[in-house]
Parts: C-alpha cells; structure tokens; sequence
C-alpha cells in the first residue's frame, strides 16, 4: 500500500481573482495529485472558517499564505507515512489538530485542500476512478449515474451587476432528458438568450460565474426573457424545461424585511412566500434555493409545507454542509433539498457524512460549486460518486464552469462503455476503513 511521502501548498487565484489554496501530495511510489479548493462570494454565516492573511500591504487583505503555512508546517509533515485511504482517520486527525469548532486556527481552506488531495491520493494508489472512489466511502451502489444539471442563465444580486435582486435564475431540463441532450439544451438556451439580449438592446455583459447579467426592471422580467427564449428555441417550456432559482435571501434581508426591486415596499416573509408561489404558478419555478435568511426558520417550514411536495425547497447557506443544522431542519421538516459544498464544512469526511443524513431523510441533493472556483473538477466526481440527484456548476461557459461540465462528459463515456461487455470490470480491493460507518464518526467532536 502507497503511503503519503510530502504534501506541500500554495496560494493561487480563483477564477474571481481573489487567492485560494492549491495542495500537491505525493506518495512513496512516486504517483502526485493537485487540489484546489473554491470560496464563496455570498457566504453563510454558518460555514466552516476560511483563514485569510488579512495583510492590507499584500493581496488586497485576502491572501492565503497564513493557510498555506499552515500546511506546510502542521498538516503536511503529520500525514507523512500515512496510508492515503485512510480518509475518516485523518480527516478526525485533521479536525483534532485544528481543535475548533468551526476550523477557523489552521482554516477550513487549508483542512480541505489536504482532505480533497487524500481523497485524490487514496483513488490514485488503488488506480480506481475518483467518482468510484467516492461512492466507496459514501456506500453508494454500482449503478452511478450523471446527476440532472441545474444551470444558471442569469445573475443578480452579489453575482450580478446590482440590476437584479434575484442571485441566480436557473434553467432545469427535465429529469428525463440524458446529460448529453441537456448539456445541448443548456449550451442552445444560453447562446439563444444572448441573442434575445442583444435584439432587445439590453446588457448581454456576464457576472461573477458567467450568467448573464441584463439591465431589467425587475426579477420578474427576466423570467419573461427566459421564457422568449425558450420559446425561440427548439425546447417547449414546462415540457422540456423548468426553471430554478437562488435567491441568497440573507443577501436581501435588511432591518427584518427582504428587499427585492419588484415592488417598492420590501416583503415581510409572508409576502415573499406569496411571491414564490406566484413564480411557482406563472414560471414554473420548481426549484427555490434559500429562499428565506439562515435564521428564519419558521418561514423555511412554511414554505417547505405548502410548496415542499411539488417544489425543491433548497437549503444552501441555510444548511451550510453542516450536520448539526442538518439534524435541527429533519427534524422541524423545514427543507426538502440540500446544497453540498465541501468547503462549507472543511473535510471530505464531513461532506459525505451530511449527504448520508440528507439522503437518509429523503431530501434531494444539489452538488454545488462556489462562485469562487478553480478548475479542480472533483466536484463532478463527488456528485456521480454520492449519487446526486441535482449538481450546480453555473452556465455552461468559462473555464472553471465547463472544466466541471467536461468531467462529467468523461464521467458520462465512462460509464456507457462499463455498462457495455467490452468493458473490464474495476477489480481494487475497497479499503476496510474507509466504510460509510467509519466516516459518519468523523467530526463529531473536535
Ligand atoms: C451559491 C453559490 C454558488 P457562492 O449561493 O449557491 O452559485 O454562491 O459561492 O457565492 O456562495
Ligand atoms: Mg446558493
């Protein structure tokens, strides 16, 4: 069995230019995987702590080299001689190093780029594929599949240009359609609503993760477009496909009301509930991610209960990837879907430990990506390894995005030339520790 030989990082940029961590590990047999982790723009603030240098003189404040450091001199030399499939031993190793609760001494950015690049390791010395290697920790059944894609066409709020309120508007093709006709039918409806814009004479300039982002009078307005688009296209609307959004509410939430340019008075959360079943009725909006602020819980419920059997009612920052939340929200019903993002929580470990809960529950799961990312494609690994239902990537443009989109098209081949006779079968021996039991331990005390 390899064992890990050096691990080493540094700071790079993320595709908002902004710092982030980027982790090399190599094993005694001289194999090296790279990991990088993503950050957020609209941040919960429940998430596991990113650790920043905070040095005015030096990347605007936002370096990582105190993380960085953190690696190199802490975590790194205390992996050194450890077998890399051993991922719920030392993720707890890393969690007790750090000794906090929400990882913020050696920083959740630093603890996930050494997970992630353990994870890769621990895949690499068995030569399985990534995603195989991930559904062998989550317990996930042979039968993967490419998870139904959401896709955002439009940015707003912290993602847009301070036109729309509404953080992400969202196309998603119907669950019945295979990955390859919904990447057509997303990379057709994306290009067709740049030409929508452009013959409307409205901004057809792009946000932070590649969503268009129109000069519009209100939200609603560009649910209009959407539907003009969709309509210009070969795809029938409500047939074809449904539309999604993120409102990022804690982003909207000021002095107890929701502030949203459709209206000059801001909306208590009742109003804003009515306004939601009203996108539901008129737009087909099936899938609703944060649709209150983190600590409106009684709203979230409401919401879950009157919309929840039709609607995806998606808790992201609300959730944060964290178990503790996850516990409180099973048991007051108050979502029926869950937003995963590693780095919200700081181990891969902890990542699979709250998708089993989620799952356990029966809510759906939406693998996401961070407005901040990188071109590290693990991502589409964990969604096909833990068996997604939804996996969010933004448009199916810019490099960060489309590196996603990529490796699911790899996953994809993958997987149809498995499933044909001429395929070997993946014969590795799975690793005794790393069994779903021993990862749900993982970080249950730090
Ligand atoms: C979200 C994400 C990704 P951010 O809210 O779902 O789109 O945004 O990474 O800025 O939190
Ligand atoms: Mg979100």
């Amino acid at each position: 069995m390899a064992s890990i030989h050096t691990i080493y990082a540094r700071e790079i940029l993320d595709s908002r230019g902004i710092p982030t961590v980027e982790c090399s590990l190599w094993l005694d047999n001289g194999m090296a995987v790279v990991a990088s982790v993503p950050t957020g723009t609209s941040k919960g603030r429940y998430e596991a702590v990113e650790v920043r240098d905070k040095d005015p003189h030096r990347m605007l404040g936002q370096g990582v080299l105190s993380a960085v450091n953190n690696i190199n001199t802490i975590l790194g030399p205390l992996l050194v001689g450890r077998d890399p499939t051993t991922q719920a031993e030392i993720d707890q190793l890393l969690i007790q190093t750090d000794g906090t609760e929400r990882k913020s001494k050696l920083g959740a950015n630093a603890i996930l780029a050494v997970s992630l690049a353990v994870a890769k390791a621990g895949a690499a010395s068995q030569n399985l594929p990534l995603y195989y290697y991930f559904g062998q920790l989550a317990g996930t059944t042979n039968n993967y599949a490419i998870p139904n894609c959401i896709y955002t066409l439009i940015n707003g709020g912290e993602h847009g240009a301070d036109n729309l309120d509404i953080q992400e508007f969202q196309i998603v093709p119907v669950s019945s359609m295979s990955y390859a006709d919904s990447l057509n039918l997303a990379m057709t409806l994306y290009h067709q609503l740049e030409e929508v814009l452009i013959l409307k004479g409205a901004i057809h300039s792009v946000g932070l993760v590649g969503g268009f982002t129109p000069n519009l009078y209100n939200n609603t307005d560009a649910f209009e477009l959407l539907v003009e688009t969709t309509k210009a296209s070969p795809y029938t609307f409500a047939q074809d496909v449904f539309f999604g959004v993120d409102m990022a509410a804690s982003s909207l939430y000021k002095d107890g009301k929701y502030h949203l340019k459709d209206k000059p008075q801001p909306y208590s959360s009742k109003e804003l509930y009515d306004y939601y079943a009203m996108l539901r009725n008129l737009y087909q909006v099936f899938s609703i991610e944060d649709p209150f602020q983190d600590d409106d819980w009684d709203s979230w419920k409401d919401l879950t209960t009157e919309l929840g059997a039709t609607t995806s009612i998606v808790a992201d920052s609300f959730m944060a990837t964290n178990s503790q939340r996850v516990q409180k929200a099973i048991q007051e019903k108050a979502c029926n879907s869950i937003s995963i993002k590693p780095n919200e929580v700081g181990t891969i470990s902890e990542t699979l430990a709250v998708v089993r809960m989620a799952k356990t529950a029966g809510w759906q799961i939406v693998m996401s990506h961070r407005s901040g990312e990188t071109n590290d494609d693990s991502i589409a690994d964990l969604a096909v390894g833990v068996g997604a239902d939804y996996c969010k990537f933004g448009p199916p443009q810019r490099g960060e995005r489309v590196a996603k989109y990529n490796r699911l098209s790899q996953i994809n081949q993958e997987l149809e030339y498995a499933r044909s006779s001429a395929a070997p079968a993946i014969t590795a021996m799975p690793n005794p520790d790393a069994t779903p039991e021993a990862l749900s331990t993982v970080g249950a005390s730090p």
